[in-house]
C-alpha cells in the first residue's frame, strides 16, 4: 500500500455541527461542543472527522450557502475555537476534513453582491447570467429544491442560475478567476492544517455546453436536472487542475459528493493513480427503486429488495476493485436514518439487531466507511407528524409545491413521505443522555429532539457491553488490524445471487477468509453454508452460533 493511500484503512465519522453538542446553551451545536466530545469519538476509534460546513453563512441551507469561505460562522464559534479544535483532533491522532461547497456560494457572498451591481462589474462573470427567452427563464431547468433553477434580476434584466435555492447562485467554473480563487482558498485551509475535503456536488460544477433545455415530462413543471446536468463536459479537466494546484501539494484525503454517478464515472473521478479525487459518494444504493409517479421525485414509499441492494453493492465492490476506491455509507445529513429505512425500529430488540446487521454488511466491504453521528447508537428517524416540525427547506418546499400548488398528493400522505425521507430525520440533536433535550443543550434546540431519546442515547449505549456502540468499536478495530478487510478480494457466496432473504459474501487474501452472513429479515431461516471445522465466529449480533439456523436480523462473520 502506497504511503499516499494512508486513508485506505481509515474510518470517517461525520459530524453535523449544529446538531452534535451545544456548549453555550443557545440551542445550536458548536465547535466547543465538538471539542468536549472528542474523547467519546476517540473511544469509538474513528480516524477522521468530517464536519459539515462551519463557514459564515446566512443558513438558508444550513451552511451550504457560504458567504465567506475563510471565516467561521459566529453561531458555531470563532477561528480561535476552530484552531483549538484542529489542534485537539490532531493531538488525539485523528484528522479533520472540511466540507468544500464550491458549486455555488450564498447570495450574500461578496462576489455575488458585487456581481449583482451590474453587467460590467468585474465579478459579474463569477456567476452564470443569461438573458431571458421571450419573457421566460433562459431554459426549462428545475432546481433541486423545487421551482425554477433561474432567478430574474430586474435591475440588470437578466437571470442567474441556481441549481439549489435562489440564495445559492452557481459559480461559473468556465471563468479561470473563479477556479484560481477556489484553489487559493483550499490551499489556505490546507496550510492551516486541515487534512482534506468532502466536496459538495462536485460533479455539477461543469454545466452542459450552451445550457440547453432538458427532457421534461408532461406532469413536470420543470426539467429534472439530476438526469442531465451531472458530470458535465469539463468536470475532469477542472478536477485534474484542482489536484495539480491543491491536492498534490498536501497529504490529504478527498471525497467528492457525486449524485448520479455510475461505477464507470466513479472510476474516472477516483482512479487510484490519483489525478482527481480519492473516492466519491455515489447514490445508487440510496435510490434502488423508482417512484411510480416521477413527478413526486423522492417522495414515496421506498422498499428496496435485498436482491437489488446486494446486486448494487456487489457491482460497486467488483467494478472498482484494483482501479478505484469505494466509500461505504448508509447515512448522512441528507438521508433518513438507516435503521428506520433498511432496518427495523419496530421493537427495541430488532432495532439493535438490525442496526448491527446493516453495519456488518458495509464494514466488511472494501472501501472507506463513513459513520454519521448517532448511527453508532442506532438513532432512528425523527417521528415528526406536523409540517411545522420540519425545518429543512427541501421538505417544506416539496410539501408546498406538491400538495398546495400542484395537488399531486394529499397532505397526510405527503407527511407520511416526509416522515420516511425528509433530511430532518438525520438532523435532530445527537442523543447523549436521558436528561432534557437529550443532553444536547439546556435551551430548546433549533430542531426538535427525537422523542425516543430517553431509551436511545449515548449514556445507555456506553453502559451496555452489547450495545450498537461497542459493536461499531469492534468493526473499526477489525478494519485497522485485518488487512483482508482493506485489500482482500470480494465475492458473493455461490448461489446467493437470488436469495431474497440472506446476503452472504466472502473476503479473501492469501492468509484469511471472512464469510459474512446476514439475515435481512425478521424471520428465522435455514441456510447451509460450507464452513471449515477450524472456522471461528469473529463477530455476531447474537451471543451464540446456531449453525444453519439464522435468527431475525442475525449477522455473523466466520474467519478461517
Ligand atoms: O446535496 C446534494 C444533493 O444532491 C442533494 O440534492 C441531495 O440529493 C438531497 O439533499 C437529498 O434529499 C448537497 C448537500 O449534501 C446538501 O445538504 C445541500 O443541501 C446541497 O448539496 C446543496 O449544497
Ligand atoms: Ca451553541
Amino acid at each position: 500500500m502506497k504511503n499516499n493511500h494512508w486513508w485506505k484503512n481509515a474510518v470517517v465519522y461525520q459530524i453535523y455541527p449544529k446538531s452534535f453538542q451545544d456548549s453555550n446553551n443557545d440551542g445550536i451545536g458548536d465547535l466547543q461542543g465538538i471539542i468536549s466530545r472528542l474523547d467519546y469519538l476517540q473511544k469509538l476509534g474513528v480516524d477522521i472527522l468530517w464536519l459539515n460546513p462551519i463557514y459564515e453563512s446566512p443558513q438558508v441551507d444550513n451552511g451550504y450557502d457560504i458567504s465567506d469561505y475563510r471565516a467561521i460562522n459566529p453561531i458555531l464559534g470563532t477561528m480561535a475555537d476552530f484552531d483549538q479544535l484542529l489542534a485537539a483532533v490532531h493531538q488525539r491522532g485523528m484528522k479533520l476534513v472540511m466540507d468544500l461547497v464550491v458549486n455555488h456560494t450564498s447570495d450574500q457572498h461578496r462576489w455575488f453582491v458585487a456581481a449583482k451591481q451590474g453587467r460590467d462589474n468585474p465579478y459579474r462573470d463569477f456567476y452564470i447570467w443569461r438573458d431571458g427567452k421571450d419573457g421566460h427563464a433562459p431554459n426549462n431547468w428545475g432546481s433541486y429544491f423545487s421551482g425554477p433553477a433561474w432567478k430574474y434580476d430586474p435591475a440588470s434584466d437578466q437571470y442567474y442560475l441556481h441549481l439549489f435555492a435562489p440564495e445559492q447562485p452557481d459559480l461559473n467554473w468556465t471563468n479561470p478567476k473563479v477556479r484560481t480563487a477556489v484553489y487559493q482558498m483550499m490551499n489556505w485551509w490546507a496550510d492551516k492544517g486541515v487534512d482534506g475535503f468532502r466536496m459538495d456536488v462536485i460533479n455539477l460544477i461543469s454545466k452542459p455546453a450552451g445550457l440547453p433545455d432538458g427532457p421534461q415530462s408532461a406532469d413536470e413543471k420543470y426539467a429534472t436536472v439530476e438526469g442531465f446536468v451531472p458530470n458535465g463536459p469539463r468536470v475532469h479537466d477542472y478536477l485534474r487542475e484542482m489536484n495539480k494546484n491543491v491536492m498534490s501539494k498536501h497529504r490529504m484525503i478527498t471525497v467528492g459528493e457525486t449524485p448520479g454517478v455510475t461505477p464507470a464515472d466513479a472510476k474516472r473521478y477516483a482512479d487510484l493513480h490519483n489525478q482527481e479525487l480519492n473516492m466519491v459518494f455515489q447514490f445508487e444504493h440510496m435510490n434502488l427503486d423508482t417512484n411510480p409517479n416521477p413527478a413526486l421525485g423522492k417522495w414515496y414509499d421506498q422498499k428496496p429488495r435485498l436482491t437489488d441492494l446486494r446486486a448494487n453493492l456487489s457491482k460497486w465492490q467488483t467494478e472498482l476493485a484494483g482501479t478505484a476506491w469505494n466509500s461505504l455509507y448508509w447515512n448522512n445529513h441528507d438521508q433518513p436514518r438507516v435503521v428506520s429505512r433498511f432496518g427495523d425500529d419496530s421493537t427495541e430488540d430488532y432495532r439493535v439487531k438490525s442496526a448491527k446487521m446493516l453495519a456488518t454488511m458495509t464494514h466488511f466491504m472494501q472501501g472507506t466507511p463513513y459513520i454519521y453521528e448517532g448511527e453508532e447508537i442506532g438513532m432512528t428517524n425523527a417521528g415528526f407528524t406536523k409540517l411545522s416540525d420540519y425545518v429543512d427547506l427541501e421538505s417544506r418546499n416539496a410539501y408546498h409545491q406538491l400538495v398546495e400548488d400542484q395537488g399531486l398528493v394529499d397532505g397526510p400522505t405527503m407527511l407520511k413521505y416526509l416522515g420516511m425521507h425528509s433530511r430532518d430525520n438525520a438532523r435532530t440533536p445527537m442523543q447523549w443522555d436521558d436528561s432534557t433535550n437529550a443532553g444536547f443543550s439546556h435551551h430548546q434546540p433549533w430542531e426538535k429532539v427525537t422523542a425516543n431519546y430517553r431509551r436511545i442515547n449515548v449514556a445507555n449505549a456506553l453502559a451496555d457491553p452489547n450495545s450498537i456502540f461497542y459493536y461499531y468499536q469492534r468493526l473499526i478495530k477489525f478494519r485497522h488490524t485485518m488487512p483482508v478487510i482493506t485489500d482482500g478480494t470480494y465475492a458473493l457466496v455461490p448461489g446467493n445471487e437470488d436469495d431474497q432473504e440472506v446476503f452472504a459474501y466472502t473476503r479473501h487474501d492469501q492468509d484469511t477468509t471472512l464469510l459474512v452472513i446476514l439475515n435481512y429479515t425478521d424471520q428465522a431461516l435455514e441456510r447451509h453454508y460450507d464452513v471449515p471445522g477450524n472456522a471461528k465466529v469473529l463477530i455476531s449480533n447474537y451471543s451464540d452460533d446456531q449453525g444453519s439456523t439464522l435468527r431475525p436480523y442475525e449477522a455473523k462473520v466466520y474467519q478461517y
